[in-house]
């Protein structure tokens, strides 16, 4: 398999012990997935913080939120035949699904885009009301005009959906509440709009007929979305089999727009691939590489919360227009960065269509 990453030095960048609870009594298990922008002249991270309480050997517990933000903690004991905890990020107990940890979304900045603090004056965002009672995850951060679109995963017992906020100064935000119901996650909106509107990527998943594969649609507002259509599909017998779902936003290259994904297999092993789209129509997908970009390697991608796993919905764009900064969940754990040269990427892709 092929690894074109040139993976920062200082990884893990961030790591759990790194932050405080955001609740009070809860442990920071995993710091993942980052959105990622520029703002006030700084590079900017909107972490996912994962917490729980310290796990007890005998009991597993969990937080999760109630309909008026309050809190309570769930406790299973570990030999209850109806728990199913074979996966470290989820339960089914007695039916149901839920969450180990609970998530939310916390603001750390950087002058060099390697060394990041915590950002003072600047609030956690945290799950609100019913739709939103298992947290929110794997924010992207879109900037289009003088408004962020931050499109996250809202988690409930009623689904897995797509929830939006906005913002122009990261201090009060819009809650544009579910803007894709379930099962939907992965939004990442373009920073541009062609010919007038506005289009995303989004992962549906159906259970029977179909598949976890990545669809786009368009909208006249950046809130309300249509025309969705299916453009990126799981390919058996290579990395990506099992499920394909966007990163953050796509680059905008000569050759059209070129988009990170994360693939995985049945194994669950979490790679990054690349494809790129007509830049008049997106709908039309030119290329896609065959092999990864981007494997887990390293120690800390390989071991962690749930191992094998590199998974990125942030990077940022240097001036040379060539270097791309992708920042990662590396493990389900830590926060970690690689370069990736534009040009290289593109050299991997193989095309299937052509630009008229
Ligand atoms: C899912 C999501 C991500 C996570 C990966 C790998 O796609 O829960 O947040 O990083 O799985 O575990």
């Amino acid at each position: 398999m092929s690894d074109i990453a040139k993976r920062f030095v200082q990884n893990p960048l961030l790591k759990p012990a790194d932050l405080p609870p955001g609740i009070e009594g809860m442990q920071v298990a995993c710091l993942l997935n980052p959105g990622v922008f520029r703002f006030d002249n700084k590079i900017w991270m909107l972490i996912r913080v994962a917490e729980r309480p310290v796990q007890n050997e005998n009991f597993i517990s969990f937080p999760v939120l109630k309909e008026d933000g309050s809190m309570e903690i769930m406790e299973i004991k570990k030999d209850d035949p109806e728990l199913n905890a074979d996966d470290a990020r989820v339960i089914r107990y007695k039916g149901a699904d839920y969450l180990t940890t609970l998530s939310h979304l916390r603001l750390v900045n950087s002058e060099d885009g390697i060394h990041f603090k915590e950002a003072a004056g600047y609030p956690a965002l945290c799950g609100s009301g019913m739709l939103e009672t298992f947290g929110i995850e794997d924010c992207r951060v879109s900037h289009i005009g003088d408004t962020y679109y931050l499109t996250y995963t809202a988690v409930s017992e009623n689904g897995v959906a797509v929830g939006m906020r906005t913002t122009k100064d990261w201090k009060t935000f819009t809650n544009e509440g579910v803007i894709i119901p379930p099962h939907n996650k992965d939004c990442a909106i373009f920073e541009e709009k062609i010919h007038g509107k506005y289009y995303a990527f989004h992962r549906p998943s159906s259970v029977e007929i179909g598949g976890n594969y990545i669809w786009l649609s368009s909208s006249p507002d950046g809130i309300h979305w249509g025309k969705h259509t299916c453009i990126i599909k799981t390919r058996p017998g290579l990395w990506d089999s099992a499920r394909v779902g966007a990163g953050a936003a796509p680059i905008k290259t000569g050759k059209g727009w070129l988009a990170i994904y994360h693939g995985a297999d049945k194994g669950h092993l979490y790679c990054l691939g690349a494809f790129l789209l007509d830049v008049n129509n997106p709908e039309i997908v030119l290329a896609r590489t065959e092999q990864p970009i981007m494997v887990p390697a390293a120690d800390y991608e390989i071991h962690g919360f749930f191992g094998k796993v590199v998974f990125t919905n942030g990077h940022i764009v240097h001036n040379d227009n060539d270097t791309v900064t992708v920042y990662y969940g590396a493990a389900d754990e830590f926060i970690c960065a690689a370069n990736f040269s534009i040009r290289e990427i593109c050299s991997y892709l193989k095309y299937t269509h052509y630009a008229e």
